[in-house]
């Protein structure tokens, strides 16, 4: 970890935690209107880069608003954030809100969106969780559908996600498995999710209302780069107790195994081997690739 104090981005210069400020006034605070993107780096080195900020100029055009910079601009303000902080291994949240405007939905009335990017570092889950696995429960909390707020926007509205997380820890798990509307599998609260059955790997399609993850597409690919079968499907609570291997994918968890849901055992209750494969293959992944920062 670096010891220079932390430099926060905001829309062209570097601020100090203490001074890292925006208008009371920003429609990302007012409405939740804005658009985020976290994004892990490794070694020196940005993972899946391109991929992120791809996703977060799909997320503003789903909602109609304009990132006042180019992409390759906005990749290039990620990688200057994190050589202020003079950090190798850490975090980045982006965020792109509306910007200060008026009371008042309009979106219109906000002048200029505003680009805000942190970078620190990040608490993961202990190692012994890779081993031994998470414990799941099911969230009283529906996803969005697709037809209201598509589930596939990285918005700044993430209300169903924390009643969702409160619904789980309340359980006494650690994470939670939201359905969508039909109660069909969607995904969890801030991950992907894959089971393993006879051999093939299944993961809910986007569909079913979950994010097109980043690492779930990482995961995906590696996957099939190891000769296994992958399947995109609708997946129900079922299937998920009855799974030999259930791991979960995203950037913050990264490739994490569960080892139990709803109180039922899954699997033999200890990380499965093509889990474990996969975590391995992960791990040697975002230390040999990704865009180097310095
Ligand atoms: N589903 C949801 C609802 C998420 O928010 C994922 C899946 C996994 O996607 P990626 O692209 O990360 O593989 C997410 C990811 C944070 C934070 O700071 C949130 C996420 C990732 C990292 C940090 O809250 N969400």
């Amino acid at each position: 970890m670096s010891d220079t104090p932390l430099q926060i981005y905001i829309d062209g210069e570097f601020y100090s935690k203490e001074n890292a400020k925006i208008s009371v006034f920003d429609h990302g605070l007012l409405y939740g209107d804005g658009v985020f993107e976290g994004i892990r780096f490794y070694n020196g080195r940005v993972f899946q880069h391109d991929e992120h900020i791809e996703r977060i100029f799909d997320s503003a055009k789903a909602i109609h608003l304009e990132i006042p910079v180019s992409k390759q601009e906005l990749g290039d303000i990620v990688l200057a954030t994190i050589k202020e902080n003079k950090l190798q291994d850490g975090y980045v949240r982006l965020i792109v809100t509306r910007g200060a405007g008026e009371l008042g939905l309009s979106p219109y009335r906000c002048e200029k969106a505003s680009i805000i990017v942190i970078a620190s570092t990040i608490s993961l889950y202990p190692e012994e969780k890779y081993e031994k696995g998470l414990i799941l429960a099911t969230c009283a909390t529906r996803r969005p559908t697709h037809d209201s707020l598509s589930p596939a926007v990285k918005s700044l509205n993430y209300l169903s996600n924390v009643m969702a997380k409160v619904e789980c820890m309340a359980a006494g798990a650690e994470e939670g498995v939201m359905l969508n509307s039909e109660g069909y599998v969607a995904e969890c609260t801030g991950d992907n999710i894959f089971i393993v059955k006879n051999g093939i790997i299944y993961t809910p399609t986007v569909a079913s209302g979950s994010l097109y993850g980043i690492t779930r597409t990482v995961v995906i690919n590696l996957v099939r780069e190891a000769g296994y079968e992958l399947r995109e499907v609708q997946m129900t609570r079922y299937d998920l107790y009855t799974a030999d291997e259930l791991f979960l994918t995203g950037t913050a968890a990264e490739v994490v195994p569960v080892a139990e849901y709803d109180k039922r055992k899954i699997g033999t209750g200890t990380t499965g081997p093509i889990t474990k494969e996969l975590i391995g293959a992960f791990r040697n992944l975002v230390e040999t690739t990704g865009t180097a920062i310095y």
